[in-house]
């Protein structure tokens, strides 16, 4: 299987090749993370860039993310171990006002896969939803932002952390596109990871 292939077909936004694609792909046996890294994640970069250059649009944008979501789905069983005893209880959304999923599901993906278990809060999160996740439980709260405009929000959840008398008592772990680790200090986060796979190091490290 030529991997090149999915590549295109995602940016095609056609999802049953995708399908098919990764199917083989696994059948021949191709590493799930390479196929997940060199035509999922590298597909989407390239809907970014071509986004960015104004040779498409925002819904050729979501057609080619529904075909990623396509492939990650059936990788899924593959990146994901099998652990039984908890590392702990992981509450991961996305901000409030961004609606990209696909890093934060990959980044919770990757978590269970490591033993964590996992509160999916979604999307367009607003801050009390975390906040009422430690009352849950959660002893790492993850938040995931693409924009630049909704970032703000992940100190806006830290100061509310605060105010709820809570913030020793979770550990906070922040990622996504525009996120970097001065960022995450200048808000105050415990953590910061770039990528899924390094996810799962920061969260074992928080909690020591
Ligand atoms: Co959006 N979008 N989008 N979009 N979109 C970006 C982010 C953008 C960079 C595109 C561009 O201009 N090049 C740009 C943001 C620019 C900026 O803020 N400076 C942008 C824009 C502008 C917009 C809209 C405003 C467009 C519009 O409507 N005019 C709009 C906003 C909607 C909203 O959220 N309110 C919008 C909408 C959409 C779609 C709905 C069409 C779709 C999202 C579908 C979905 O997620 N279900 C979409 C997509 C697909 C993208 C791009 C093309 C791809 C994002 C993606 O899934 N990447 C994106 C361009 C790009 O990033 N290259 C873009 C793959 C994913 C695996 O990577 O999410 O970075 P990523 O996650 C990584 C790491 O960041 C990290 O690990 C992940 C795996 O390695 N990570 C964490 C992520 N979260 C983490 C959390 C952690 C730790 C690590 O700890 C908790």
């Amino acid at each position: 299987m030529d991997l090149k292939q999915i590549f295109d077909n995602v940016i095609e936004g056609a999802a049953p090749a995708v399908e098919a694609g990764v199917k083989q792909a696994l059948a021949e046996g191709i590493d799930a993370g390479v196929i997940l890294k060199e035509a999922l994640i590298a597909a989407m970069d390239e809907v970014g860039k071509q986004y960015e250059e104004g040779d498409i649009f925002v819904p050729e944008m979501l057609i080619a993310a529904r075909a990623m979501q396509a492939g990650l789905s059936l990788l899924k069983p593959h990146l994901v171990g099998r652990g039984t005893e908890s590392a702990g209880k992981v509450a991961i959304g996305t901000v409030k006002g961004d609606l990209h999923d696909i890093g934060k599901n990959l980044v919770a993906m990757m978590l269970e896969g490591a033993g964590f278990e996992i509160i999916d809060l979604g999307v367009d999160v607003p801050p009390q939803a975390f906040v009422d996740a430690v009352g849950k439980g959660a002893t790492v709260i993850g938040m995931s932002a693409l924009l630049t405009t909704t970032m703000s929000n992940m100190g806006v959840t830290i100061e509310s952390l605060k105010a709820a008398g809570l913030r020793d008592k979770v550990k906070v772990m922040i990622g996504g596109a525009p996120v970097t680790q001065d960022f995450a200090t200048q808000i105050g986060a415990d953590g910061f990871a770039p990528d899924a796979s390094s996810a799962t190091r920061v969260a074992r490290e928080l909690l020591g």
